[in-house]
């Protein structure tokens, strides 16, 4: 009797104190991953969609508009997975993708996030041990992302620079099937005429391009269809150059992950202006991005997403703001405001009726693709038929403003990971190198203005670049 009591004694107690914790560990971490995913925007279903998408079709579909895209019907999936089949045909801003036979795919899944990622760290993640794994990850990204040059430091301290002539080529295989995709989506009807250099243009001359072919403006009362007394009422009276004025040095803070630990918030601080970007906060992060926020630009997402709470969340208070929203490529400001991309305007009017006295300026949408076009011209490959991301319209818009611009972390460090964003959990290498935007062609291009030091990039992620009343260009022909 006694050896068997004891043997299920045994027993009772590898349950209770074995399997019984493995379990709750495992239930309470698998709990974990999918609040984030339900953070991040999606509801189940859609997280099943997506995973569906990354397990069948081998395609993660990066998305950032309503109804982008179509997911594939199951049999299709198998049948053909690669987008580079499809003919787009366009209807109601709705897109369509057809395979060759003119099978219509349907909709099934309007996926709303850019950069979802399986990578998700768990809740319980202290800043300590996302420090370490940050060094973990920086071993294994400093030598993959890009063919990246080496900066000349202390032997030992050899790493990765951004290069500026990264490709496509230097994308994982998910991210470079999202890039064609969006260039094959073309949801914008982008219909490039401009020819690519045959050379590659020096920086003054790159500087140049920007400083005469981007026209950086706010929507202003009497640009058609803003015309009525509504209208009057609402839009700042001044434009935003105005009333900001002039500025010496400005810093621009880019939202990316490897700016913790970086201790750079009293240099950044000490700018006259600080540039910030959508709801990238400064609360609880001070000594790594600093307290100041001059200047905040938002994507139309965050004026009309109620997650993120833009009427309420004291974040957005300070400051001059400044929206944009993507506009077709040839569309006049008529068709935008009939169909803009994400239905912002009702809660611009609506903040300004409550906030009149804080400046908030719509981005006139022709700078986009001004910017897009000088991006595209540079660029040796086709790029996403997207607007670029508000970190380059903001490293834009300071440099009519600033006579000296330092952006930070925009150009990884050596701080770099995949923590999408500093003041949040998620990962995903997309948010540094692309999905929707053509975030890693923006990048070369700031590396190839870049007036700083390689060794600046590597240790403080800082760019500095030169404001437009700095330098004279020659009158264009
Ligand atoms: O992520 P986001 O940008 O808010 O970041 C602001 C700017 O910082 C630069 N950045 C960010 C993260 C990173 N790892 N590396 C970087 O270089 C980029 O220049 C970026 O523009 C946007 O451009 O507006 C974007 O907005 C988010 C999102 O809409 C807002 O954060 C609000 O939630 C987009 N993400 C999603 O839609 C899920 C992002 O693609 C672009």
């Amino acid at each position: 009797m006694a050896p068997r009591r004891l043997g299920l004694m045994k027993k009772v107690c590898i349950f209770a104190f074995v399997i019984i914790p493995l379990y709750t560990v495992f239930y309470i971490m698998y709990f974990q991953k999918a609040n984030l995913l339900l953070k991040n925007g999606l509801n189940c279903d859609e997280t099943k969609g997506l995973q569906y998408n990354l397990d069948q079709d081998n395609t993660q579909e990066v998305l950032r508009g309503r109804e982008d895209t179509k997911r594939l019907s199951s049999d299709n999936a198998r049948q053909d997975s690669s987008f580079s089949h499809f003919e787009k045909t366009q209807s109601n801003s709705k897109v369509h993708f057809k395979i060759n036979d003119s099978r219509s795919i349907k909709t099934e899944i309007p996926i709303k996030e850019t950069a979802i990622s399986k990578n998700i760290l768990p809740t319980s993640v202290t800043t300590k041990e996302l420090a370490r794994r940050q060094v973990k990850e920086q071993l294994v990204t400093s030598i993959t992302p890009t063919q990246a040059t080496k900066v000349k430091l202390a032997p030992n301290k050899q790493r990765m620079i951004w290069n500026e002539d990264s490709s496509s080529s230097n994308l994982n295989r998910r991210l470079q099937t999202v890039k064609n995709n969006y260039v094959a989506m073309n949801k914008y009807a982008v219909n490039f005429t401009g020819s690519r250099r045959s050379r590659k243009l020096s920086s003054k001359e790159l500087l140049c391009e920007l400083k005469q072919r981007v026209e950086v403006a706010s929507i202003q009362l009497g640009d058609e269809p803003f015309t009525t007394s509504k209208w009057q009422e609402y839009l700042p009276n001044r434009n935003f150059s105005q009333v900001l004025g002039h500025f010496r040095t400005c810093a621009v803070v880019a939202s990316a992950g490897s700016i913790l630990q970086s201790r750079l918030g009293s240099e950044i601080d000490a700018h006259d202006a600080v540039l910030r970007f959508n709801g990238a906060p400064t609360t609880g992060f001070e000594s790594d991005v600093g307290s100041r926020t001059t200047i905040r630009i938002v994507n139309s997402q965050v004026l009309s997403r109620p997650e993120h709470k833009f009427h309420v969340n004291s974040l957005y208070k300070t400051g001059v703001l400044l929206v944009w929203d993507p506009a077709p490529y040839s569309g006049n400001l008529t068709e935008w405001f009939k169909h803009p991309d994400y239905d912002f305007f009702e809660n611009y009017i609506k903040y300004r009726e409550k906030n009149p006295n804080q400046p908030f300026y719509i981005i006139n949408p022709k700078m986009q693709w001004q910017l897009w076009n000088i991006i595209q011209e540079n660029t040796a490959e086709d790029i996403q038929r997207n607007p670029p991301s508000s970190g380059l319209m903001g490293i834009l818009l300071m440099m009519t403003i600033c006579d000296q611009i330092d952006v930070y972390e925009f150009l990884p460090s050596r701080r770099r990971t995949d923590l999408c964003h500093y003041y949040e959990r998620f990962q995903d290498q997309a948010c540094t190198m692309g999905a929707y935007h053509p975030l890693m062609f923006e990048k070369n291009l700031v590396k190839r203005i870049n007036r700083g030091s390689d060794r600046e990039i590597y240790v403080q992620g800082k760019a500095t670049l030169p404001g437009f009343g700095t330098f004279q260009c020659p009158n264009p022909e």
